[in-house]
């Protein structure tokens, strides 16, 4: 009994609301996100299914799509690390992060050689003024990947503010080939904590 009234609380937190936006990475052998970019939400997952080659989703930053986004300590925010897909492969790795703030727009590129400079590039939530298209023209602009900048020209987006989570998340793999982004559950076991305690 009270199982089921706690799930039928939490069921309007998590299921109704929240979508999933599945994005595929090197479709028919191509360098590219399909699609480009995805409007989302807060509570929404972006995931992504790696299907050929071997390419990267990794958080840069709209004035420089192909640089890794870091913290201020250095680390890079959201990367899902080189995902090598046999040309014979039946099942695909999927990468997948959760929106927490979808105010701020968030850039992604694929750091593998040039793709990025080919174009290989993906955003959630652009605007008028920071367009995917002007994104995507930055990108294919832009000299070979780089180190990010140095102190003083590092971002200062933390990971909750740039809609990642609290912290950065640490990635990691399982035997069904499902990375996770580390930041989705501790939102919505948030949520369920709160509701349990109402409810119990
Ligand atoms: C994304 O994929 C999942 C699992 O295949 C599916 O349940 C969901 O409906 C898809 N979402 C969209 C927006 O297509
Ligand atoms: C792959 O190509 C087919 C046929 O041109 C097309 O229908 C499909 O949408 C493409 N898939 C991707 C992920 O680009
Ligand atoms: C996202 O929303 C903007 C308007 O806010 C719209 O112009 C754009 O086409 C939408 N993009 C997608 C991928 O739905
Ligand atoms: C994938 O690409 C990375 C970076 O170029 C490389 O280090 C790695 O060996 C590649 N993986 C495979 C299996 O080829
Ligand atoms: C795909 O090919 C590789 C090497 O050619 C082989 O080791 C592997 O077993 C094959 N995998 C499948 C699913 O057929
Ligand atoms: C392309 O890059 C050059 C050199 O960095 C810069 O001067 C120019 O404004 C850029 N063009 C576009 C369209 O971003
Ligand atoms: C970008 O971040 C990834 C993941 O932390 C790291 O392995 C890679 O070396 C970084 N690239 C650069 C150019 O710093
Ligand atoms: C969400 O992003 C907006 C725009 O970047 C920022 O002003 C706001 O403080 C952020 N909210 C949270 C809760 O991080
Ligand atoms: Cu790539």
């Amino acid at each position: 009994m009270r199982f089921s009234t706690f799930v039928a609380a939490l069921l309007p937190v998590g299921a109704v609301f929240a979508e999933t936006w599945n994005v595929t990475v090197g479709g028919n052998g191509t360098l590219t996100f399909n699609p480009t970019s995805v409007n989302a939400t807060n509570g929404d997952t972006i995931a992504f299914t790696f299907v050929s080659k071997n390419h990267t989703v990794t958080q840069s930053s709209f004035a420089s799509p192909c640089t890794n986004l870091t913290t201020t300590a250095g680390e890079t925010i959201l990367d899902s690390g080189f995902q090598f897909i046999q040309p014979n492969a039946t099942s695909f790795p999927v990468y997948s992060f959760n929106m927490a703030n979808a105010t701020t727009p968030l850039w992604f590129y694929c750091r593998q050689a040039n793709h990025c400079q080919q174009g290989m590039v993906f955003a959630v939530n652009p605007t008028a003024a920071k367009s995917f298209a002007a994104f995507q023209a930055a990108a294919m602009n832009s000299s070979s990947t780089s180190a990010p900048a140095a102190s003083g020209g590092a971002p200062s987006t933390t990971p909750s503010a740039s809609g990642s989570g609290t912290a950065p998340p640490a990635t990691t793999s399982n035997a069904a080939g499902v990375i996770k982004a580390g930041s989705a559950a501790g939102l919505l076991l948030t949520g369920a904590g709160l509701v349990a305690g109402l409810v119990l």
